[in-house]
């Protein structure tokens, strides 16, 4: 039951720049460029723009996984887009995603724009022939939870993330209808993951590349600082597979790309080249600034 209510909705809602909410200086009611600005180009065939949050994680986790392969034609060029200051909305980015949202790609090869992380992931896997079964009935599996992915964890990041971790306040009604949800999500991974080593089945596919960064995140107690909260401990399936996928190589490279946060170590502002990996994380590049 509601305690009480302190909002009424006026007749014509009204945009109020700044509600005091952490994404404020950036969240719009309207599309389309703020600024002219081309985006810059690397030498590989793809060119990614993106930022380390888990939808950005989905590409760089696949493209490292294409080129642990062999695949040299995944090789890539991944250039930061810093949403908290809207480079989101410059006319080169929205030229290849008019939705303003990292991830978007473009292959070069091709002329080919490529935005919402679920449509990259599916052409990479197409492009390439890997991490999607051939085999209809699996490959459909896949696709169920690739899709199940997309649409559930816009509940997780813009309901219980929003809610729990950025919003102004902490509201009981808004955190129990997310936590709720979440939790539920978690349910239905953790239950799949008791018989199936991964979410298509036994092999490794572009469904559990797209879920890890979110739901392995959150149970591994790496999203939002709300392990505890939500007791992650409990979810035991789900934390096998998410270990099991954290252990993969791939995987430990692409989350470090184009990311701010965290240990300098871990921080691999652009990539262009697999040797920078070694080389050109910022805890190197500011000791040679020191120097
Ligand atoms: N459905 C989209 C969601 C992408 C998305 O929400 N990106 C966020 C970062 S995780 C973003 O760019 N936000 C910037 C903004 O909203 O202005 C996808 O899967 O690619």
């Amino acid at each position: 039951m509601l305690k009480e209510v302190s909002y009424v909705p006026p007749k014509v809602w009204t945009w109020e720049v700044d509600n005091g909410g952490e994404w404020a200086s950036v969240n719009r009611p309207i599309s389309g460029p703020t600024h002219d600005k081309e985006l810059s180009r690397g030498k590989h065939p793809l060119q990614l723009y993106s930022l380390a949050t888990p939808n950005g994680q989905k590409v760089t986790i696949m493209l490292e996984e294409l080129l642990e392969l062999g695949e040299s034609g995944a090789e890539y060029d991944a250039f930061l887009i810093r949403i908290g200051k809207g480079e989101q909305f410059s006319s080169g980015f929205v030229e290849l995603n008019p939705n303003s949202k990292i991830p978007a790609l473009l292959d070069t090869e091709t002329g080919t724009r490529v935005f919402e992380s679920g449509a990259i992931l599916l052409y990479l896997a197409e492009k390439f022939g890997h991490f999607l079964p051939k085999d209809l009935a699996t490959r459909t599996e896949a696709l169920n939870w690739l899709f199940w992915l997309q649409g559930s964890a816009p509940y997780l990041g813009g309901g219980f993330g929003h809610f729990y971790a950025y919003a102004p306040e902490k509201m009981e009604y808004p955190i129990d209808r997310f936590t709720m949800e979440a939790k539920r999500q978690m349910d239905v991974l953790d239950k799949r993951l008791t018989e199936n080593r991964y979410l298509a089945g036994d092999e490794y596919t572009i469904a559990d590349i797209v879920t890890w960064p979110w739901y392995g995140n959150l149970v591994l107690g790496n999203l939002y600082d709300a392990g505890e909260f939500l007791d992650v401990e409990s979810y035991t399936n789900l934390r096998r597979w998410a270990e099991e996928i954290l252990s993969r190589p791939a995987v430990q490279r692409g989350r470090m790309v184009n990311k701010t946060s965290g240990a300098l170590s871990e921080q691999l502002h652009e990539r262009h080249d697999a040797s920078d990996f070694e080389l050109r994380t910022q805890d190197k590049l500011e000791q040679a600034s020191d120097d």
